[in-house]
């Protein structure tokens, strides 16, 4: 025993060089006295990769110990981003590492950036569920994450001409240190067939012939905690093709035809959907979805059976979570394993279903809700269709017993939903099933209860809650932002909040603190800096330091409203030129920056990107404007990209129509940051306005609750003169491309404009207003910066799953001793 504990890596440079220089020759099979940047860091990853996996393991066989009820996360999309700088950070070796690479003449930072993103995930929701794990890792909850190994991510965005282009994003073509093959874990995934009847001990039951069988393989990621020696699995599922797969073929001896019918299998763990409503009700995407289930509950159900046999104790050890609706097939898939493969009985395995899953929504307009056509369900699943309907069945008389028989309720509210195409909601099963329904902010829980599912409110108030959002504090200032970090623990004078973010509040007695803001602005210009090089390395535009610097970064859509912040651009652009000469002193000068994909299929948010461009285009080269005004687009904006942007921004928007941002977690990695904020009142910002105050703010905006009177009211809604001026500059072909963008000026014209661009136009134009003239006065500028990271605690992560694990899981931290 004493042997095992020597056997523990050691920590020092030293000792980390040794390991460095032995993962070059013996992992990367380069010559340890020449190798390069990229060598390195893939020496150094399997350095970091080797201690992860010692504290992985002492974790797994200290939860198989100890037993204690674990929650399973199910999402179908995780966006990590790097792993190589948030691992160091959080398993305390940061500092050891970089001395032992200076040594040998490499920087750690250098390294760093040679670590593609892995982008498993859209956008917030996915990066939602991998701050999610980090939390989980460092408060030591018996977490395991469960998703897909996906060999293509999201895709890969390319301007040509100002137009956005997709390509593939072949993520694994270098390699992925930070994933463990487990070719030995790996479970059959059975798809079509049909169901038959059978006789079992006297009693009737039903038995699933599939038609073609999956294999699903484990690659496990290791999430190291912070601060602990816990470090959780992110065990994700890749398709290969089965021992069985079509037998047939290879007795008929069409021995080519067999081989490559296999290779079909792994197309189930090939590719991302792009986040597009248009790819609902495809096979595929029904098949990834059945895929990950089935192998994760097959997983979870085995490590039950190893240390119980009496499925009753089930939901004392086992908490389900369904991100979204993508992993709901999980509830009649436990269903069925219970009733036909466990012989358990329907009543109890359905008692056993309503205890253990539990449900969070990330949407907020019922357009958003999945549904699958009956007809795809039946010959994909035709055993789960079968579930489903006894499910409805068994709830639908339930209902008419408390309501009676009001059909249109009855209708509303059935799984089931009938006319010309007949689909599964699966928002409604998952209610029906799951213990408790949470939205991802108190506005969006209460658009639930409201409007979305208020049939279900009604029927059962206390199945609904909601845990506002968080981000880790650890990638998103540690990681992101060292400088501020470390100033940060100096004034504080501990480095505590990094795991207690509550600390942060400590900062407030200094805000005014002439010393820290000196201090506090030297961090963010040097953040700055950096970012003005990587913007003029990407886009060839120089940008003054001197400028404010304007960001919206995050995925383009119509309710975000970047079209909203370009034709303020427009408009700031035209009064520029119609200034005296003499007036534009006064301009405070700006550097907008936007950044943020387009779904392939959303056209109109396509042609947001090109009309960025084409004004960007002309701002950029008019020599009337010089620094005044920039404007810029970050192309390809991912997880990486937002780390280096977010801690150079000094103002950022979130400006969504009021009603439409069901959170929203960029806003609070910008406040972590110290960057303000220029939003409407929706989403989380509602509460961010509670923690630092409406004054440390620029609002605007119609509220949540006025936006379907303002609608209603449509073309007699008066817009403001200014904002015709802007369209009508578009329109006229300005900008060029009049043609290109005549479909865009028209979803604000004309009536139409739903997301409500100019009846917020001059209210708009007004915050813009009061932020330049915020900024003008640095000292109240930087004591609103420090008060903003102050006040940023309440949306770390870290609450999120405190809250999550005690009012939903039930589930308590496991702490794995040293
Ligand atoms: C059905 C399928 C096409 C689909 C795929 C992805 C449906 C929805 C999504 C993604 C939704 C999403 O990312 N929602 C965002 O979740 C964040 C985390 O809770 C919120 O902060 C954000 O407001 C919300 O838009």
């Amino acid at each position: 025993i004493l042997g095992l504990m020597d056997g523990f890596l050691k920590n020092d440079p030293v000792s980390l060089q040794k390991d460095i220089l032995e993962h070059v020759e013996y992992t990367v099979a380069r010559s340890r006295f020449s190798f390069d940047d990229f060598e390195a860091y893939q020496a150094l990853s399997h350095s970091v990769r080797d201690r992860l996996i010692e504290r992985w393991h002492d974790t797994q066989v200290y939860f198989k110990r100890k037993d204690p009820k674990r929650l399973y996360f199910l999402s179908l999309e995780f966006l990590m981003g790097r792993s190589l700088s948030n691992s160091v950070i959080n398993l305390g070796i940061r500092d050891q590492c970089a001395d032992a690479l200076s040594q040998l003449g490499f920087e750690f930072e250098v390294l760093a950036e040679q670590e593609g993103d892995a982008a498993l995930g859209n956008g917030g929701l996915a990066r939602l569920s991998a701050c999610q794990m980090d939390s989980l890792a460092t408060l030591d909850y018996p977490a395991w994450g469960y998703g897909l190994r996906y060999q293509y991510g999201l895709f890969r965005q390319v301007i040509l001409d100002g137009f956005q282009h997709e390509q593939p994003d072949y993520w694994l073509n270098f390699g992925n240190p930070w994933e463990i093959e487990r070719v030995h874990v790996s479970y059959a995934v059975k798809f079509y067939g049909n169901v038959e009847e059978e006789i079992l001990n006297g009693e009737k039951c039903k038995v699933w012939i599939p038609g073609e069988t999956v294999e699903a393989v484990a690659y496990d990621n290791p999430i190291p905690g912070y601060g602990t020696r816990n470090t959780v699995n992110l065990r994700l599922w890749a398709a290969k093709p089965s021992g069985q797969h079509d037998m047939e073929s290879y007795n008929t001896g069409d021995y080519i035809n067999a081989v490559v019918n296999r290779q079909r299998a792994e197309t189930i763990s090939s590719v991302l959907y792009p986040d597009d409503r248009s790819h609902q009700g495809k096979e595929l995407r029904l098949k990834q979805q059945y895929f990950f289930v089935s192998a994760s509950l097959q997983d979870i159900i085995r490590r039950f059976k190893e240390a119980h046999d009496n499925f009753d104790v089930f939901p004392e050890k086992v908490a389900l979570q369904l991100n979204d609706t993508h992993p709901s097939l999980a509830i009649p898939e436990v269903m069925r394993v219970l009733v036909d493969e466990e012989h358990l009985g329907w009543n109890r395995a359905w008692d056993i279903v309503c205890k253990i899953f539990s449900f969070t929504t990330h949407t907020v307009l019922p357009e958003g809700l999945e549904k699958i056509p009956v007809d795809l369900l039946e010959s994909l699943l035709p055993r789960h269709l079968q579930i489903i309907y006894d499910i409805n069945f068994n709830f639908m008389e339930e209902l008419k017993k408390k309501i009676g028989l009001d059909y249109d309720r009855l209708s509303r509210m059935s799984i089931v939903e009938e006319g010309a195409v007949k689909n599964i909601r699966m928002a409604n099963l998952s209610i029906v099933c799951c213990h408790t329904v949470d939205g991802v902010s108190r506005v969006h829980s209460e658009l639930l209860k409201s409007r979305v599912f208020k049939d279900f409110y009604e029927l059962w108030p206390q199945k609904f809650q909601y845990k506002t959002n968080g981000v880790t504090q650890r990638r998103w200032i540690v990681v992101s932002n060292p400088g501020l970090s470390a100033l940060i623990s100096k004034w504080l004078g501990t480095e505590a909040w990094i795991r207690d973010v509550d600390l942060l509040t400590g900062l407030r007695e200094y805000a005014a603190d002439a010393d820290l803001q000196q201090e506090w602005k030297m961090v963010r210009k040097v953040n700055k800096m950096r970012l003005a090089e990587y913007i003029e390395a990407m886009s060839g535009v120089k940008v003054s330091l001197d400028a404010m610097f304007d960001v919206q970064i995050k995925r383009i859509h119509e309710y975000k409203r970047q079209l909203l912040n370009i034709l303020s651009i427009i408009h700031r652009y035209d009064c520029i030129k119609n200034m005296e000469k003499s007036d534009r002193r006064k301009v405070v000068p700006r550097v907008c920056i936007i950044g943020g994909k387009a779904a392939p299929g959303y056209e109109i948010a396509k042609k947001i990107i090109k009309l960025c461009h084409a004004v960007a285009e002309k701002i950029n080269n008019d020599t009337d404007v010089g620094d005044l005004l920039k404007l810029v687009f970050i192309p390809d904006y991912n997880v990486s990209v937002a780390e280096l942007v977010i801690p150079g921004a000094d103002l950022s928007q979130h400006i969504s129509t009021a009603g439409h941002e069901a959170s929203g977690t960029g806003s609070m990695k910008f406040l972590m940051n110290g960057c303000l904020l220029l939003a409407t009142a929706d989403g989380s910002t509602i509460e961010i306005i509670e923690e630092i105050g409406s004054d440390n703010m620029f609002l605007f905006g119609a509220k949540v609750h006025e936006v379907q009177a303002l609608r209603e009211k449509g073309p007699a809604l008066k817009t403001p003169l200014q904002f015709a001026r802007v369209v009508k500059m578009v329109r006229d072909g300005y900008f060029g491309f009049e043609d290109h963008f005549k479909s865009l000026c028209d979803t604000v014209e004309g009536g139409s404009d739903f997301y409500l661009l100019g009846s917020d136009f001059a209210s708009y134009l007004e915050a813009q207003a009061a932020a330049d003239k915020a900024f003008v006065d640095q000292e109240k500028w930087t004591r609103m910066s420090i008060l903003s990271t102050a006040g940023s605690g309440r949306f770390s992560s870290d609450r999120t799953m405190e809250e999550y694990a005690k009012k939903t899981w039930g589930i308590e931290p496991c702490k794995c001793p040293f």
